[in-house]
């Protein structure tokens, strides 16, 4: 298991974690990902054998937040 934080510009509030948080989680090979609004960052634990930090940027880039 690898683990990943990224930072993200233009999120807000409780629906913009909603929306990272489910449409990266669908992905498959990843744990858990988590939101910190504060700090604008997503933690991201993922097994690099099924999904790679690329595909999990382009997946919150599709979301609409920009990807440090
Ligand atoms: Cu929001």
């Amino acid at each position: 298991m690898e683990q990943v934080t990224l930072k993200v510009n233009g999120m807000s509030c409780g629906h913009c974690v909603k929306a990272v948080e489910g449409s990266v989680g669908e992905l498959d090979g990843v744990n858990s990902v988590k939101v910190d609004l504060a700090s604008g960052t997503v933690a991201v634990e993922y097994k690099s054998e099924q999904v790679t930090v690329e595909r999990i940027k382009e997946t919150i880039d599709e979301e609409g937040y920009e990807v440090a």
